[in-house]
């Protein structure tokens, strides 16, 4: 295995300035023409990269090469003695028919779609195919296909012009029989750009939504960031399989059809968050990584962290910020977490990769956010707002660096950042643990931190930690608001004159992508949920308190009391409070986070036990809120036709909820009759699900006999199937799904819906002791490989916490790791089972 380092980066001695492609598209033979600007800017050897491509014919400056002057292996041409200025003419021949990987010009229910990032671009011909060669391009697409779409404007049927110097893995190329919802927009410089949302006929009906959230997107990266759109022309295309969500190639972006294709009948309320929030991510790429890109691939973050902040910013504007902060937090914490706690560990920036799509992680992505997070905190919004102008002038039309990056806001701010660097090199979740005292009219709180050890790295170095905090009254007034610690030392201790002991509240709006250490009494949780000014603190204080509670049951057998049962009641049953806030303090914390907990503290997590555990806190939250359940189902109707405003999600998040409760205890009745008079997905998946745990006899049939022509919908179904089974028949269950003939394992979306119903979703399934877990994602994971590695490899991770159970599941696991090590594995999977090995 080939191991690349930021360390060796160098630029290229010739590089490519602009692309002239014109692709005769056949399923079995297509050919591609390229023609390569090309010019020397240093020793005059050129490697381009090209894998799995026949040469047809290969000439500089019109005249063919002679086998002396080049190389051609599997995955390069060399050429050598290259002039100072030339164009390099060559031809090749693919197969997108036969390309299952999803990686480079492939085949989509007859469509021919393209996907390049990150290294896609060698599978269509012989380029630089790294980002820091930015080209323009021109594209010629011959095909006997009705809609031909390209990146740039198009100035003939079929031919595309990019005037935006664009790395290859922006390219983007789109053939089919495809029908467009159309719309436009002028921005505030004044162009008026087309808006199409392309789709297979008959799916036309479901794009409103992700229209109406571009719109949104543009107008506010317009107002927020001064950004905008700069072609006459924007595409999104939905196809159905694709390893990915959505991707942004330039003007034309290809999206997973799950996070397009909307309607209140297919989609839920969280399809179509998730569909506004990746419209928004993939457009706001056009600024931050499209017009500036990324040097290397080790500077990922650098786009997608500042992408996923700025998405996360727009969700939080577009809907309520405190519910989008705990649903941001909640998935930081589920998967990036976890991430940082295992042998796949890296830093947000890494240092070294074998294959660069494994890199695609939680750590890049949503911790590259929260970094984005606390530079603008620490700098200050007017600090944020004048180091983004800087960047966005200064590096127009560049691929960058981190260094690049946070230079702007030194220069803009003042601000020394060197210690905050340590963000992008220092892997692992810092603890911060806090102590306080008071006594004798002084209040003392001490904060320490230190930074985990982590595969390749120990004995780190602190970070700057910006801690938010203010202070309560044991009344629950607040004494102190909030303001923010900047934690740069091992240790800090701050005091205080204060007339009476105050509650704390600390890390407010999650400061920081820290663990917190800290024995905060029953009592200040109790008010800071009552009471705290700080919505994300006062729902985590719920969640403190849940997680305690369910962790005594579990290594204590203690009973859940009436303190904490009250306390989430008197939240359930606020009116005062978001619905969607309240469905949020009720959701238990999930068995992998109890895992990892128990973990934490030194104790084997057992699977059954948490399920179970789990099981007896929601019946004993249910218990105690019987009587107002079935009033609280009233409460949140949603009158009138389905909306997916966040105000009626709200309410069917709650009623969600209150519908699981209820379930507990009528063993179904109230679910039934949700299911049966549902008009929109949402209400009918949540009523489905419990069905399904309750055993309903016949609504697995029902619902598939009512939407098996619907792909997406199907999904779902299959995903539900495995997630809510009983965990002893989980693994038989996903056996016989990927045994029907509707299971297309080179769908990604089908096989996530199965495995990852399983792995995920039905994690005391996934462990059941006899290792058929194992046994049957090992099984999958080999078979995937031969034809998606990507995915292949992504859906490995569910490996990565391995070393958190007992020796008898860790032998189980290990073997089966170790029997896929022994196969002959792509680069993805080897390197993913042999990092989780570690
Ligand atoms: N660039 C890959 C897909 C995304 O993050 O938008
Ligand atoms: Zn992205």
């Amino acid at each position: 295995q080939t191991v690349i380092h930021l360390a060796d980066y160098a630029p290229v001695p010739v590089t490519v300035t602009h692309v002239d492609l014109h692709l005769r598209l056949d399923p079995l033979a297509t050919e591609v023409s390229a023609r390569l600007t090309c010019r020397r800017q240093g020793p005059g050897v050129m490697v381009l990269n090209g894998e799995g491509l026949d040469m047809v014919s290969l000439a500089i400056d019109g005249v063919p090469l002679e086998a002396s002057r080049y190389m051609l292996t599997d995955t390069t041409l060399t050429l050598h003695d290259v002039p100072d200025a030339f164009l390099l003419e060559t031809v090749a021949r693919i197969a997108p028919q036969e390309n299952k990987a999803l990686e480079g010009l492939y085949m989509s229910n007859g469509m021919y779609c393209t996907q390049c990032e990150a290294e896609g671009f060698r599978k269509i011909t012989w380029m630089l195919d790294r980002p820091d060669v930015m080209a323009t391009y021109d594209v010629e697409i011959e095909a006997d296909l009705p809609v031909l779409l390209s990146n740039g404007d198009e100035v003939a049927p079929g031919k595309w012009h990019d005037p935006w110097p664009k790395p290859t893995y922006l390219f983007a190329l789109v053939a089919g029989n495809l029908v467009a919802t159309t719309d436009q927009f002028t921005t505030c410089e004044g162009r008026a750009v087309t808006l199409n949302i392309w789709v297979r006929p008959g799916d036309e009906g479901r794009t409103a939504y992700a229209m109406d959230a571009l719109k949104r997107s543009m107008a506010w990266d317009e107002t927020v960031y001064g950004r905008a759109y700069d072609l006459s022309v924007f595409n999104i295309v939905a196809v159905d399989d694709f390893n990915m969500g959505a991707m942004e190639n330039k003007g034309l972006n290809i999206f997973n059809s799950k996070y397009v294709l909307a309607s209140p009948d297919t989609a839920t309320d969280t399809d179509f968050a998730l569909i506004e929030g990746i419209v928004a991510h993939e457009y706001f790429h056009n600024w931050t990584g499209n017009r500036i890109t990324c040097r290397d691939w080790f500077q990922l973050c650098l786009k997608e962290g500042l992408t996923v902040f700025r998405d996360q910013q727009f969700s939080a504007d577009m809907r309520s910020a405190p519910v989008q902060r705990i649903g941001d937090v909640l998935q930081l914490r589920a998967r990036q977490f976890r991430e940082d706690a295992g042998p796949l560990a890296h830093p947000v920036r890494p240092e070294s990769f074998v294959e660069i799509n494994n890199f695609y992680t939680a750590t890049v992505y949503e911790k590259g956010a929260e970094v984005i997070g606390m530079l603008r905190r620490l700098v200050g919004d007017a600090g944020y707002a004048a180091g983004c102008a800087l960047y966005f002038e200064r590096h127009d039309g560049q691929a960058c660096t981190i260094e690049d990056w946070l230079a702007c806001f030194e220069e803009a701010t003042g601000r020394d950042l060197s210690q905050f660097k340590l963000w992008y090199s220092q892997a692992g979740t810092p603890l911060v643990s806090v102590t306080e005292s008071y006594g004798d009219g002084t209040y003392r709180l001490t904060l320490r931190q230190t930074v985990p050890d982590t595969p390749g790295q120990t004995d780190k170095a602190p970070m700057v930690i910006p801690v938010a905090w203010g202070l309560l009254n044991t009344a629950g007034d607040e004494v102190r608001p909030t303001e923010v610690l900047e934690l740069t030392e091992a240790e800090t201790t701050l005091t205080f004159d204060l007339d009476a002991r105050p509650v704390l509240s600390v890390l407010r709006g999650f400061s920081a992508p820290v663990r917190l250490e800290y024995q905060q009494s029953d009592t200040d949780r109790l008010t800071l949920l009552a009471h705290d000014t700080d919505p994300f603190n006062r729902w985590e204080a719920g969640r403190a308190l849940s997680k305690d509670r369910l962790l005594r049951h579990i290594t204590e057998d203690a009973p859940f009391d009436a303190a904490w049962l009250d306390a989430l009641a008197a939240v359930a049953l606020n009116d005062g409070l978001d619905p969607a806030f309240r469905a949020l303090a009720l959701a238990l914390p999930s068995e992998d986070d109890l895992a990892q907990s128990l973990h934490d503290a030194g104790v084997v997590p057992d699977p059954t036990a948490i399920h179970a555990a789990r099981k007896r806190a929601f019946a004993a939250v249910a218990d105690r809120l019987a009587t107002d359940l079935p009033r609280l189902m009233d409460d949140m109707a949603t009158p009138g036709p389905y909306t997916p405003e966040a105000s009626d999600a709200g309410k069917r998040a709650l009623r969600a909820v209150v519908l699981r409760l209820l379930t507990t205890q009528d063993g179904g009745g109230a679910a039934r009759a949700t299911y049966d008079g549902a008009d929109n997905m949402t209400d009918r998946m949540a009523a489905f699900t419990c069905l399904l745990e309750a055993g309903d006899p016949n609504v697995a049939d029902q619902f598939e006999a009512q939407w098996s022509d619907d792909r997406l919908v199907m999904d779902k179904w299959f995903m539900a199937r495995v997630a809510h089974a009983e965990p002893t028949r989980a693994v038989q269950i996903a056996r016989d799904l990927t045994a029907r003939p509707d299971f297309d394992a080179n769908n990604p979306n089908r096989v996530r819906s199965v495995l990852g119903g399983l792995t995920a979703g039905n994690p005391a399934g996934f462990h059941n002791p006899d290792g058929s877990g194992y046994e049957f994602l090992a099984e999958w994971l080999l078979i995937l490989d031969k034809s998606n590695p990507q995915t292949a490899a992504r859906l490995s991770t569910a490996f990565d916490a391995w070393r958190r159970y007992d020796a008898d599941r860790q032998a189980l696991i290990s073997a089966a790791l170790t029997r896929l090590q022994g196969q002959p594995l792509s680069r993805d999977l080897s390197e993913m089972v042999g990092r989780i090995l570690g």
